[in-house]
């Protein structure tokens, strides 16, 4: 048996089966190289399954009928959509019923592999053929995957095992890598870094002839299924591993050491993409050491990759670590805003600058970066965090689309197109070299995320990046069918519990936009006071008479100011600011009435005990699928589901209790609190 599952590339016969059953004998390609090589394989291995033959490769293309043809794209391929420019990634797909043929039109061949692997979850779940018309191009232009894992082999905020690229210090390649390859292109993953932004020593060495060789083959690989292996570096590599006494980036050794390493890792691996660098962060050396600019750091590393097409991207996540919590002016939210706003247009045109996307971490609930709606000249990404690290850590169900589409919908009224998908997808101001990252929720688990339903969070993001405009129910449908089987019951049980997860996670976590009150250090599970008088700068300055931090301009720290009108305006007063983001940007009184007439407290109190709630609801949910699901899976999903409805006990109880002791005012529902 594997030692890893197919998630939803599990391909199973369904009704379409027995119905198109025998029919598509045939498959006839206008392409070739590595990638249609792969497309193919999976058309035999998809179609062999769902219809019970394999078809059978053609030579020539006369008259073709009974099959499946992978076309170079012409304009009357375009049968769908007024306006449509497959680019090099785009697809059309229809079926031609007199000759019971599909056709899968692009202008290359990562256009047609996307396009199958649509046709795919289309008959996968339960689709009808003859309906198909289709065309489709991605949002994203680059659309990327990190991963955090160090070559030891342990992750860090991995929720799912071990890396399956790194053990011991030595790379891993076999079976396991071929099929997430095949599963990150199934998604439309363009972009893959494999190892950890925090680069210590021996990862330092990924870009030397001691790990080139095998940084190859995963190019290679990657290459076949449309991918760009990416990696993260040192900025202190000149130093850590090139015998240099600084990193300085105005530094002629240290320009001539990275010109040169560069070009050994392009003479090695021509296809490779770049460096991801995270620098000046958490530790991690960076430009500011010799007083030089983010500018200076990430244009002197871009200019050694450029000869190449390479790119660099550099992340924004730049903030003071050693905070005192004395001093309420210095604010980390506003920190990436801080130190990168004014530096718009310096950054060389193949540098990536890649945010995070609130102003802190990942949290439940965080307003958007102002960063995006302060950059017109820079190419950005939109860092999100497929790892559940503050939301439940792959333990709780936590369903993040319905939460990115709430950011890319996000207008930063920076311009005309100022939506963070517009921005981000490059179409707001003409950048080709943009996207999304996400942080990935993987490990060498057998069924990849330890959380069956986190397979979910990984499956939407793909598809998000592709397609902005879908639905986080659309997605959550798409993805329980593949997963689980087309059953209605399944699929709607599934997808109910996805959508009330998010909201159920912030119910009993965090109210009203306050974060942070996890563990010190794992980050998982209640202790509201954890990071309170801590160096981190993650406050909550809960005292007897309120919670919240002043963020306003007038007389706060000054972070609403950040943004464009109306935002500034509308986060700068109580009265108009969003309620979910309240307590992010002002300190309130427990008895300030919300719009739901209830005050502030109440509000703490009922949403903790209504999270709950939502557990046991979800808890049902699945139970009622008892029968429907295999049993080693159900079993596993209600294992995870008792852990999270016993931590969102423990978070309602110490959350509650805490702020009653806080503020000495009882719950009017006399519940017990302790
Ligand atoms: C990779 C947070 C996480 C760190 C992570 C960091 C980052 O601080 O807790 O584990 O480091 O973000 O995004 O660089």
């Amino acid at each position: 048996m594997c030692s890893f599952e197919k998630c939803w590339l599990n391909y199973a016969c369904n009704e379409m089966s027995s119905k198109y059953a025998g029919i598509f004998k045939s498959i006839y390609s206008d392409f070739d190289g590595t990638v249609t090589g792969n497309t193919i394989a999976e058309i035999k291995e998809g179609f062999g399954i769902f219809f019970g033959k394999e078809p059978v490769l053609l030579e020539k293309q006369a008259n073709m009928c009974d099959g499946i043809w992978l076309k170079q794209y012409e304009k009357s391929d375009n049968k769908a959509a007024d306006e449509f420019e497959p680019g090099t990634e785009g697809y059309s797909i229809y079926y031609d019923g007199e000759n019971q043929l599909i056709v899968v039109a692009a202008s290359g061949e990562n256009g047609v592999m996307y396009g199958v692997f649509e046709l795919l979850r289309i008959i996968q779940s339960g689709r009808d053929i003859c309906d198909i018309n289709i065309c489709h191009a991605p949002k994203m232009p680059i659309r990327m995957i990190d991963h955090w894992d160090n070559i030891m082999g342990d992750i860090e905020r991995g929720y799912s095992g071990d890396s399956f690229f790194f053990k011991e210090n030595e790379i891993l390649f076999g079976d396991r890598t071929k099929a997430y390859a095949r599963m990150m292109a199934s998604i439309g993953i363009n972009a893959i870094t494999i190892n950890n932004v925090n680069v210590h020593e021996v990862e330092s060495y990924l870009i030397t002839d001691r790990f080139l060789g095998m940084m190859k083959k995963y190019s290679d690989l990657f290459v076949s299924y449309g991918i760009k292996l990416y990696l993260s570096v040192n900025f202190a590599s000149p130093m850590q591993i090139g015998g240099l006494g600084v990193c300085d980036p105005l530094d002629d050794g240290v320009i001539k050491w990275w010109n040169e390493t560069s070009r050994h890792v392009y003479e090695v691996i021509p296809e490779f993409g770049g460096y991801l660098v995270k620098a000046d962060s958490e530790g991690r050396p960076g430009p500011f050491t010799y007083g030089r600019t983010h500018a200076d750091g990430a244009n002197m590393l871009a200019k050694s990759v450029s000869p190449f097409g390479g790119n660099v991207v550099w992340r924004c996540f730049v903030y003071n670590c050693k905070q005192d919590w004395r001093d309420r002016k210095t604010d980390r939210a506003r920190a990436a805003y801080d130190n990168f706003a004014g530096l718009d247009g310096q950054f060389d045109d193949n540098v990536i600058l890649q945010i995070k996307n609130g102003p802190m971490d990942f949290q439940v609930r965080e307003p958007v970066s102002p960063l995006f709606g302060a950059m017109k000249k820079t190419n950005m990404f939109l860092e999100v965090q497929a790892a559940q690290e503050y939301t439940g850590q792959q333990r709780h169900i936590c369903y993040l689309v319905p939460m990115w589409k709430e950011i890319l919908d996000f207008d930063t009224h920076a311009s005309d197109r100022g939506c963070i998908s517009e921005i981000v997808s490059g179409k707001a101001y003409g950048n080709r070299l943009c996207g999304m990252a996400a942080v990935t929720n993987t490990g060498d688990d057998a069924n990849w995320t330890g959380h069956d339903f986190a397979a979910a969070n990984l499956f939407g993001y793909g598809m998000l990046c592709f397609d902005t405009e879908r639905s986080a129910q659309d997605i959550a449908a798409e993805w329980a069918a593949c997963t689980f089987g087309i059953d209605k019951e399944i699929v709607d049980n599934v997808c109910r519990m996805l959508i009330m997860s998010w909201p159920a996670y912030e119910k009993y976590t965090s109210p009203l936009g306050i974060g942070w009150m996890v563990n010190p250090s794992d980050h998982y599970g209640p202790n509201v006071d954890g990071y309170e008088y801590d160096v981190w700068g993650t406050y909550h300055r809960a005292d007897c008479k309120g919670v919240g931090i002043d963020r306003s301009a007038a007389t706060g720290t000054g972070y609403a100011a950040q943004y464009n009108s109306p935002w500034r305006e509308l986060y700068e007063r109580v009265e108009t600011t969003p309620e979910e983001l309240l307590l992010f940007f002002h300190h309130i009184s427990y008895d300030h009435v919300l719009s739901t007439k209830k005050t502030v407290i109440q509000h703490i109190y009922d949403t903790h005990f209504e999270g709950v709630e939502d557990v046991e609801r979800m808890i049902g949910l699945w139970k009622a699928l008892e029968g429907k699901i295999d049993a080693a899976r159900f079993a596993r999903v209600l294992e995870r589901l008792t852990v999270q409805y016993e931590s969102s006990k423990e978070w309602r109880d110490r959350i509650n209790t805490y702020f009653y002791r806080m503020s000495g005012i009882a719950d009017s529902k006399g519940r017990t609190i302790y």
